[in-house]
């Protein structure tokens, strides 16, 4: 069967980090596409994060997923819908759930409708939180099959809105396809998440802050690698799969910390213990075969060390754009005792 070529496609999210890294993909990859942006802007989404795109191939509309009238409105001018708008950050879920339970559940749902109604083509980026964790002794990894068990109001509310989508292409033949990665590094990522806020903290004399033990671990993919396995599945996906998107990156918490202090020049030590994240998740483990056999996936983007040199640079290179979310996110933390 033919590729699915989309001439025109609604990307949610796109001001955030995965979502402009994919924007910034497909402006690049493929010159016939056309992108309506759908950000809300909160506090994670950053029109900085697609300047400089032509503005005959991109245009951004802020607004709310929850908003059916606007969707209406959108929506029926493209041929996918291709999701990543979320509230996204684990502990951020901890301390408020609600906003979690909106974006992601409720969000799904007026997207899953708006496809529904004007038969457009869906593609969900949800996460392999949504299987809980591993042990670290566990020597199997996620696949497809595994059940899910979400341990977060973060990953619970991406769990519930995966079945939403599993429900909408079963009962009403909605054309849609999941996938579910592992944890994305690279430019553009918000100063909360892990690699961020450690290269941060040293650009600004503060020593990083490792939870719990610093032996949680992580299957690190770069958003590249990430953007180029949805553009695959969007176009080659068959409807109704989920695909898992991996890149066979695991590593513990404090090993990622002492390649980013190496490429800092900082010593190896030079980070405070803090206090663990409630329910904490042990490990996470991908197993992408499915979507390497089938699709012919690749990831291209391997060298963990040299992706977190590049990082590191892209963060000393941008303190314009990272610096006025810094302050503000490290009080937060603060007051967490993190
Ligand atoms: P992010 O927090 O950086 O960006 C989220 C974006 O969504 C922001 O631009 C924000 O303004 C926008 N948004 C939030 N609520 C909205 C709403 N109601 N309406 C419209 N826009 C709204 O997130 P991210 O890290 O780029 O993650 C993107 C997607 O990828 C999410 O669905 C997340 O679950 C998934 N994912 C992330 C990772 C990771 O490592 N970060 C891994 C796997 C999957
Ligand atoms: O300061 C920190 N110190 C620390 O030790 C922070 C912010 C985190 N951590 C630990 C917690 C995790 O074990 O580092 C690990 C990574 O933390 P996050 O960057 O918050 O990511 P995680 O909770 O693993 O979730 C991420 O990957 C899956 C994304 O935020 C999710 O959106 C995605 O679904």
């Amino acid at each position: 069967m033919a590729d699915f070529a989309p001439k025109s496609i609604v990307v949610t999210g796109g001001c955030g980090f995965i979502g402009s890294n994919f924007v910034r993909h497909v402006v690049r990859e493929y010159p016939e596409v056309r992108v309506t942006v759908l950000d809300k802007l909160t506090y994670a989404g950053n029109p900085e994060n697609i300047a400089g795109l032509p503005s005959d191939r991109v245009e951004l509309v802020v607004g709310d997923i929850c908003d059916a009238e606007l969707l209406e409105r959108i929506v029926p001018d493209h041929d996918a819908i291709v999701h990543f708008a979320a509230e996204s950050h684990n502990d951020n879920s901890i301390a408020d759930p609600e906003p979690f339970l909106r974006t992601n559940v409720e969000g799904t749902y007026h997207l899953l409708e708006a496809c529904r109604k004007h038969d457009i083509r869906f593609h969900h980026v949800s996460t392999d939180e949504v299987y809980g964790d591993l042990a670290l002794d566990d020597p199997t990894r996620f696949t497809e099959e595994t059940p899910y068990k979400p341990s977060s109001p973060y990953s619970s509310t991406k769990a519930a809105s995966d079945m939403l989508v599993r429900a909408w292409v079963r009962t009403y033949g909605v054309r849609a396809t999941i996938s579910n990665c592992s944890n994305n590094y690279g430019p553009y990522q918000h100063v909360e998440k892990f690699i961020p806020r450690q290269i941060t903290n040293i650009l600004c004399g503060i020593r990083p802050k490792l939870y719990g033990d610093g032996l949680n671990v992580r299957d690190w993919i770069h958003t590249e690698d990430h953007s180029s396995a949805v553009w695959t599945i969007l176009a080659k996906g068959r409807i109704g799969e989920t695909y898992l998107i991996g890149a066979d990156g695991e590593r513990n918490n404090i090993t990622v910390l002492q390649d980013i202090l190496r490429a800092m020049g900082e010593p190896e030590d030079a980070f405070d213990w803090v206090k663990d994240r409630p329910g904490h998740d042990r490990r996470y483990a991908i197993d992408s075969s499915k979507l390497r056999r089938e699709l012919g996936w690749r990831p291209r983007y391997t060298d963990f060390s040299e992706g977190i040199e590049k990082t590191v640079q892209w963060y000393r290179d941008n303190e314009g754009w990272w610096r006025p979310a810094k302050e503000a996110t490290e009080a937060k933390y603060a007051k967490q005792g993190q």
